[in-house]
């Protein structure tokens, strides 16, 4: 990942230099974890520099905001013009996004009405999430002993800050394991998701993945996959499955704005089918990065040209 820090910040609607994008050590945020995020990417594609599903993006932090009862002070199509003005005046071809949306400075008390709701975007050059090599080679998993939060506890629907307290448990713990991720559980031991990913399981060509109810983010890559190998005639179950699936599936491969399309080559040192990419993942991987690089048509309307 590199900074951007000679570059500006959109902060409540102006532009602020990089340096002066700061909040006060008291506001709620910092204490309760009072946030929501989007991770969005802008592509450098052949006509130009494009943001991948930006409406979705943003209507996914609205939906987030709304579950906290948290107001944002703009229109969605407001929001997204703000995105696009932080994309030009920061001057980059391509940049992973970073909209988020806290409660501020007034009063501490884990009661957040009172306090101001801030929006800030910030954009920033971020490659291959789970390193360069990942995307053709895959990475090694372990299942974490963290699950995902049960249902009537967090709402992981929400793409909230405080959501991250646990992805960050199980990540710290595969690292230190030596894997390159961590693959959760939902609270009934039904397979959920990566700390920062969805995944799918292929077997016997047919697609696999946890549904929404598994206590899984609603992811937007996840969902872009899901289109494309149904338009590619491939079956896709969403259903519950449990662990040991993982290690008889022929591919594994996981999705994210960040992770994009990244295959897994083992699970808890079980190799994965011939313990390197497969055949339909590395489909699906030419389909979405022709979409991503503006070679395929732009059918869907994925995609909103910069300029
Ligand atoms: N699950 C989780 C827990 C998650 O964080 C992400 C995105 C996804 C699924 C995939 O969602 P989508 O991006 O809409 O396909 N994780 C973001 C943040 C990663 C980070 O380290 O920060 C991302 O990929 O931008």
């Amino acid at each position: 990942m590199e900074w951007n820090e000679s570059g500006k910040i959109w902060f409540n609607g102006k532009f602020v230099d990089w340096k002066d994008a700061n909040i006060h050590v008291l506001s709620h945020v910092i204490h309760y974890g009072s946030s929501v995020f989007e991770g969005i990417r802008c592509y450098n594609t052949k006509k130009g520099s494009a943001i991948f599903r930006l409406k979705e993006h943003v209507e996914r932090l609205y939906n987030s905001a709304k579950i906290y009862r948290m107001e944002i002070p703009y229109s969605q199509e407001e929001f997204c013009e703000a995105i696009i003005d932080t994309i030009k005046t920061n001057k980059l071809k391509e940049c992973y996004i970073r909209p988020i949306i806290f409660r501020g400075y007034k009063e501490l008390g884990v009661y957040p009405l009172n306090c101001p709701i801030e929006s800030v975007i910030a954009v920033w050059s971020w490659g291959k999430y789970l390193g360069e090599e990942a995307v053709e080679n895959g990475v090694d998993v372990g299942v974490s002993t963290w699950r995902r939060m049960a249902p009537n506890t967090m709402p992981v629907m929400a793409k909230a800050g405080s959501n991250y307290m646990n992805s960050q448990l199980a990540k710290m713990e595969s690292i230190l394991n030596g894997y390159d991720e961590g693959i959760l559980l939902d609270y009934s031991g039904m397979v959920s998701e990566g700390s920062g990913e969805n995944i799918f399981v292929v077997k016997d060509e047919i697609l696999h993945t946890p549904p929404l109810g598994l206590s899984l983010l609603p992811g937007i890559t996840r969902e872009t996959i899901i289109k494309l190998a149904k338009d590619m005639g491939l079956k896709v179950k969403e259903h519950s499955f449990p662990r040991e699936m993982l290690y008889i599936a022929d591919e594994i491969f996981l999705t994210g704005t960040a992770a994009e399309v990244t295959p897994v080559r083992s699970v808890d040192k079980i190799k994965i089918g011939a313990g390197r990419r497969g055949k339909i993942t590395e489909r699906l991987q030419k389909k979405f990065f022709s979409i991503i690089e503006g070679t395929d048509e732009n059918r869907y309307g994925w995609l909103t040209f910069v300029d």
